[in-house]
Order: structure tokens, then C-alpha cells, then sequence
């Protein structure tokens, strides 16, 4: 299987407004598995390595201040192609344009204030894994329902 992780964070307007349950139970009932969750204070050091690529840029300022008005629930979840899906669930970054059934498609307005991060790339998670979670954090358990989930072709890949 293409087995991937993805980071999301439900960022502080998504647990201010009381959307951790929902956002976590869209994964779940999607059929992601979740392997790591905790709640944290992003610092200056990570947010300015996590958006390096929008250092400089106007906003930048605004958004770092806003992911640490008040703490961020961050997860890592695995599954086949689980970037895509992760991305697919999220919904495009400004909420008012977000696909209808989508986290951000569902339940936000603006561009800024996306209720969930999610990791774009394989690189993008790979780089957020490391910069949120230690491996001790990181769970590696068998999922009894899998088997309902993937085809027997599909977990043998
Ligand atoms: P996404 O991957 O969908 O979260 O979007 P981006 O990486 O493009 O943007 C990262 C964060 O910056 C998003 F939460 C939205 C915010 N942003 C702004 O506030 N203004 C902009 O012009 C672009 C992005």
C-alpha cells in the first residue's frame, strides 16, 4: 500500500469555535487512522519554518500572530494516498470558495481563518512530522476494521 502520513492542525479559530470533535470525526469516519494527537502552542522557531514559503509575504505577520492567539490541536493520520485525501476533505484554503462538503467548505468564511491546516505535498508532511512530533509520540497499532476499509489487493500493495 502507498501508506502516507498527514498532518493536520485544527488551528485556534477551528478549537475556538468548538470543531475539534467534528474535524476528528471526519477523518475517522472517512477510514484514516489516527496515529498521533496533542495540543500545543506553535513557537515563532516552528511557524517560521512550517510557512518558509510565505516568509515575506504581506500577510505573513497576521498569520503567524493568529496560529498563536490560542493553542492548536495538531494529528498525524495515516492511509493509503492520505495526503490527496486529507487535502480532498479539507477543502481549498478560502473557506467562502471551499467546496461544499468539505471541512472548510462546511464551516468557514475566510482565507485566513480555515478552521485546518493539512499537508500539501509528501515533502510538506514529512517536514511538519518532524517539526510537531517526536517518534515516541507516533503510534504504529493494527486497525481491526482495515479490513473493511482497504481490499485484501490494496493492503497487500
Ligand atoms: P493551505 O495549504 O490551504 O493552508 O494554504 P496556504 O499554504 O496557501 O496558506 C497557508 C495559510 O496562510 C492559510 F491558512 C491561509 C493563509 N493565507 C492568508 O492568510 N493570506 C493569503 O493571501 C494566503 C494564505
Amino acid at each position: 500500500m502507498n501508506t502516507q502520513h498527514s498532518v493536520v492542525l485544527v488551528k485556534p479559530d477551528g478549537l475556538q469555535r468548538g470543531l475539534v470533535g467534528e474535524i476528528i470525526s471526519r477523518f475517522e469516519r472517512k477510514g484514516l487512522k489516527l496515529v498521533a494527537i496533542k495540543m500545543m502552542n506553535l513557537t515563532d522557531q516552528i511557524l517560521d519554518e512550517w510557512y518558509a514559503h510565505h516568509q515575506g509575504k504581506p500577510f505573513f505577520p497576521r498569520l503567524k500572530s493568529f496560529m498563536q492567539v490560542a493553542p492548536n490541536v495538531a494529528m498525524l493520520w495515516e492511509g493509503v494516498d492520505c495526503i490527496d485525501t486529507v487535502r480532498k476533505l479539507t477543502g481549498v484554503t478560502k473557506g467562502r470558495e471551499a467546496e461544499a462538503g468539505s471541512i472548510r467548505g462546511d464551516f468557514s468564511m475566510s482565507q485566513q481563518l480555515n478552521l485546518i491546516h493539512a499537508s500539501d505535498s509528501a515533502e510538506a508532511a514529512v517536514k511538519e512530522e518532524k517539526l510537531i512530533f517526536t517518534s515516541d509520540e507516533i503510534f504504529a497499532y493494527q486497525k481491526d476494521s482495515e479490513v473493511f476499509i482497504y481490499s485484501e489487493e490494496e493492503r497487500s500493495q
